[in-house]
């Protein structure tokens, strides 16, 4: 009988619903080694280096990320703002254009819809940097309910992350010296291709590095390829969001640490809410409500004992000393800087404080002990 070479049977079976991005053929000849799937979206796990070697070399020379699976949510038209506006506790009104702001978006129960990086191209053009939920049909339906005038869209734009100690001087070469003149969370555009781009100082890390918001899927190879080469005398190695990197630095994952279930007061993101202030929001009496109440659970650091952990596939119970259950750990993994594993999760009240001696169960092991800490991880 023919053998049927094209069904993969372990792995991803990929079909036309898991999206390439212009960068996968790219990522591909780097010898990828998986995908996660994030907005529909193939998102790089890893490639021939382990995920400590990725970490040193993260911070010491830089990396290229295909973060494509960041897609934008476009709002245009005259009732940009207000539509922008009523999504999310954080008050907008003081954001000037060529901003980024770190927004959660809410629902009318205060549970988190997203956490996007929103991006102000003018007092009517936005664009929402998602993380992995469906914020275009949730957009949508609230502007044809609320009769808003705007037009939503997911542009051609696709997010390649240059992140570590020597993205300036490897941008620099590549755009020139204005590389320099971004202030962080700030975007300026650059001319690539005889095409403008937006390139933006941030990233889903805590080294420095910058986001190239690729507008042009048919660009992807030329603008990996140009990077590549100037990268070389830089060490660039391909990479991805680095799972060490990113639990010391207290980055939660949408889906991970937070769903619905969470409100942004509980997810440690309260300095980006004015929940008492001026403006109205989907969900603002919900958390009016919990702020006078008063959260009960929140999400924290812990830090553990034993061998190197595996990956937190299932949230893994957290104890009290005296055996109480007191929360899950929803993100975990061996930092070998401070030589512990230490992951992320949601502890209820009151043994959310720093130092707080906790249990956390590990599949397949005795409790290992361990303790609370404040995030990012010191
Ligand atoms: N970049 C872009 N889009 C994104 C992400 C990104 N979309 C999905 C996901 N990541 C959204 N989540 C985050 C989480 C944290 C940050 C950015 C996106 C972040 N936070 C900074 C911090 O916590 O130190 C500062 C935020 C601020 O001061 O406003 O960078 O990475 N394009």
């Amino acid at each position: 009988m023919k053998k049927i070479e094209n069904i993969k049977q372990n792995g991803l079976n990929f079909s036309r619903r898991l999206r390439r991005t212009p960068f996968t053929s790219s990522v591909e000849k780097c010898g990828v080694k998986g995908f996660s799937v994030v907005n529909h979206t193939l998102l790089p796990k890893a490639f021939e280096t382990s995920i400590e070697e990725d970490y040193w070399h993260l911070n010491s020379a830089v990396q290229i990320w295909d973060v494509g699976v960041q897609r934008q949510v476009e709002i245009k038209g005259p009732d940009a703002f207000k539509l922008v506006q009523f999504m999310t506790p954080r008050s907008l009104k003081n954001m000037k254009k060529g901003s980024c702001y770190y927004i959660p978006l809410t629902d009318e129960t205060g549970g988190m819809i997203n956490d996007p990086v929103l991006l102000k191209h003018s007092d009517n053009h936005f664009w929402l940097s998602i993380a992995d939920s469906d914020v275009l049909l949730w957009a949508k339906g609230l502007a044809i309910g609320l009769k808003f005038r705007v037009m939503i869209s997911e542009p051609d734009v696709w997010p390649l992350a240059i992140q570590g100690p020597l993205a300036t001087s490897l941008l620099v070469d590549v755009f020139g010296k204005k590389i320099k003149e971004l202030k962080y969370f700030h975007f300026s555009h650059f001319e690539f291709e005889g095409t403008s781009q937006i390139i933006a100082r941030s990233g889903y890390s805590k080294v420095s590095g910058f986001e190239i918001y690729l507008e042009g899927f048919e660009y992807g190879e030329k603008l990996w390829d140009l990077i590549w080469n100037a990268g070389k005398k830089y060490n660039l190695s391909p990479g991805c969001p680095n799972l060490i990197d990113r639990i010391e630095a207290g980055l939660l994952s949408f889906g991970n640490e937070m769903t619905n279930q969470t409100t942004p007061l509980e997810t440690g993101l309260e300095k980006y809410c004015q929940v008492n202030g001026s403006h109205d929001f989907i969900g603002k009496e919900a958390l009016k409500r919990q702020k006078s109440e008063g959260i009960t659970k929140c999400i924290r650091g812990v830090i553990f004992d034993g061998p190197p952990c595996p990956p937190c596939a299932e949230p893994w119970h957290l104890y009290s000393k005296s055996g109480i259950k007191i929360g899950n750990v929803t993100s975990a993994v061996f930092s070998p800087r401070l030589k512990k594993n230490i992951g992320l999760g949601v502890i209820k009240k009151p043994f959310w404080n720093d130092g707080t001696s906790i249990k956390v169960a590990v599949p397949g092991r005795i409790l290992n002990n361990g303790k609370v800490s404040n995030l990012p991880f010191s």
